[in-house]
């Protein structure tokens, strides 16, 4: 099944440790299909007084379903360094979100498909558009819609994944 992976990092050597879950990512089962650029964003959340993010977005490949895909997105964050109980919405060195797997809704008490944070948040909507310009959750809404309520988050280009 084909699904989209969020990522971010706002500590230590960000751009190399988005390309780094890139390469754990795919000794895991996960096939990345395609990369976003990286993205410099401001903070969004509960806590603004930190570090900018830098953010990208994958299409990967994978046989996994839902839980265990999500068992890797947690594996590889630990493999590049994160600790457990960090503050929630805080500095982190990785995050692996998952954040669309096929059409699939899922709801949990870890994990919950699509992402609920997917359409308030241009560091999500910039990168998944750029992979896809027509991209819709399972409900039918078209991502491309959703990008003016979110105009006023900064964004920017930096590289390349
Ligand atoms: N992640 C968060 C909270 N806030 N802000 C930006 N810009 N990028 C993130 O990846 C991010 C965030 C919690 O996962
Ligand atoms: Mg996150
Ligand atoms: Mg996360």
């Amino acid at each position: 099944m084909t699904g989209y992976l969020g990522l971010g990092s706002n500590q230590g050597d960000r751009l190399e440790t988005l390309r780094a879950a890139c390469v754990r990512l795919e000794r895991h089962e996960v096939t990345v299909l395609a990369r976003s650029s990286v993205y410099e964003t401001e903070p969004q959340g509960d806590v603004v007084d930190q570090p900018d993010f830098l953010n990208a977005c994958v299409r990967v490949e994978t046989d996994l379903p839902p839980e265990p895909l999500l068992d890797v997105c947690k594996q590889v964050e630990r493999e590049l360094g994160r600790r457990p109980g960090g503050r929630r919405h805080g500095p982190r060195p990785v995050d692996v979100d998952l954040l669309l797997l096929g059409d699939l809704e899922h709801r949990s008490g870890r994990l919950v498909l699509p992402h609920p944070d997917i359409t308030g948040r241009r560091f999500v909507l910039e990168p998944l558009l750029e992979l896809d310009p027509h991209l819709a959750l399972p409900d039918g809404t078209e991502l491309a819609g959703e990008l003016d309520r979110v105009a006023d988050q900064r964004v920017a280009r930096v590289d390349a994944l």
